[in-house]
């Protein structure tokens, strides 16, 4: 009779967006660089990235992490992240749900760690408050006011930026950005993702609008619009390290100041960079809370066992 495949699973969520850690029962996608596995996984695999965080078991807002042995030298872990519809090269708030997850499982103590990721390795420092810092990939800005035409609303300007990710960023829009508002958010930047790739840049496959905080302390707030018409719960550690490329691009910030960037939920991320050549590296500090520890079964007879399709 044959079996069901079992999945081990660790849930967290970082200022609210979950992350799932994949520990036991995932792909084998053999040795060599992250950035050659993620394409073994995409070619060969997709149907588990489905199974894991897709429905029934998951949901849009779900970004998987699979556990893998690292390539780079100095790495003690490796990761690999998953959406709802593809694979992300970086994910922020995945690293610091990643790093809580397995200091939960005893698997590392505070202190420094370096995770492998598909775009390089990623320095991480577990502080002994649970607080996670992460040195980010080098980020830049790429374009500054490209100007976007929305039927319906007129030019809109904005900026293309890389922190891990592909972000375009709107400070200028006439939007609410309060959690009640979110249908609407979702469907200006949608239009906004369209109207980028038709500019000419498909790539570009996030969106965040930034508008004023309330919270004390807090710099700004955003709307982060994810591949796959997610949003981002938290404040998008991609996303803030594309803020800071632009802030740093305009002299609004300077390098070691903090950048305090609150998401639509209300959880906040603290921000600063150092200058690299004519880049930035940003560092990025949040926390996690792991929510649930389980096997994943995928019944052989279930018809919907590897996901929704
Ligand atoms: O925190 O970098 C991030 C992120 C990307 C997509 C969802 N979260």
């Amino acid at each position: 009779m044959a079996t069901s495949h079992l999945i081990k699973i660790l849930d967290s969520h970082t200022g609210g967006e979950p992350t799932r850690l994949v520990l036991e029962g995932g792909p084998d996608l053999g040795p060599g660089p992250l950035s050659e596995r993620v394409k073994g996984f995409k070619e060969k695999h997709d149907r588990f990235r489905a199974a894991v965080v897709g429905e029934p078991r998951g949901s849009e807002a779900v970004v998987g992490a699979l556990l893998v042995e690292p390539h780079e030298k100095g790495c003690q872990f490796g990761v690999i992240f998953f959406n709802n519809v593809g694979y992300l090269g970086m994910c922020g708030h995945g690293i610091i749900g990643a790093v809580v997850s397995l200091a939960h499982l005893g698997r590392l103590k505070p202190g420094p760690v370096k995770l492998d990721t598909p775009v390089g390795p990623i320095a991480v420092t577990l502080q002994a408050s649970g607080e996670v810092s992460f040195e980010n990939v080098p980020s830049y800005r790429k374009h500054q006011n490209l100007e976007l035409y929305l039927p319906g609303v007129g030019d809109v300007m904005c900026d293309l930026a890389w922190g891990g990710n592909w972000f375009c960023l709107i400070e200028n829009h006439d939007q609410t950005l309060e959690r009640s508002n979110v249908a609407q958010l979702t469907d200006y930047c949608a239009r906004i993702r369209q109207a980028v790739s038709d500019s000419g840049f498909p790539e570009v496959d996030h969106v965040e609008l930034f508008g004023p905080s309330q919270k004390p302390g807090a710099n700004s707030k955003n709307f982060v619009f994810c591949p796959g018409k997610a949003y981002d719960r938290s404040p998008c550690g991609t996303g803030t390290s594309a803020k800071l490329a632009c802030l740093a691009a305009d002299g609004k910030l300077e390098p070691g100041a903090e950048w305090v960037q609150e998401s639509i939920v209300g959880s906040v991320f603290r921000a600063k960079y150092r200058k690299q050549g004519d880049k930035i590296i940003p560092t990025i500090t949040g926390t996690a809370h792991v929510t649930a520890e389980a096997t994943l079964i995928l019944q052989p007879n279930d018809p919907f066992g590897w996901g929704l399709h």
